[in-house]
């Protein structure tokens, strides 16, 4: 799921986020301390220095397949 980070009376906390809406010719940065896909029910630890498949689904039945890299929580 999409998630947002913000901050609230000096602590961080994270929220789910509807859709994301792109305009076109826009960027959108998914990034720690902001948005970003938040996985969920693994079936296992993920190591960083690993790669993780991800397919984002867009409105109208698209798709965009992608890549991250697992890092430590301590990254940035
Ligand atoms: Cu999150």
């Amino acid at each position: 799921m999409i998630h947002d980070t913000r901050l609230e009376d000096g602590q961080s906390t994270m929220r789910p986020h509807e859709r994301l809406s792109i305009a076109p010719g826009a960027t959108l940065r998914l990034a720690p301390g902001g948005l970003h896909v938040m996985l969920q029910a693994l079936a296992h630890p993920l190591t960083p220095g690993s790669e993780v498949p991800l397919v984002l689904l867009l409105e109208g039945g698209g798709s965009l397949a992608v890549t991250a890299r697992v890092r430590p929580l301590s990254a940035r």
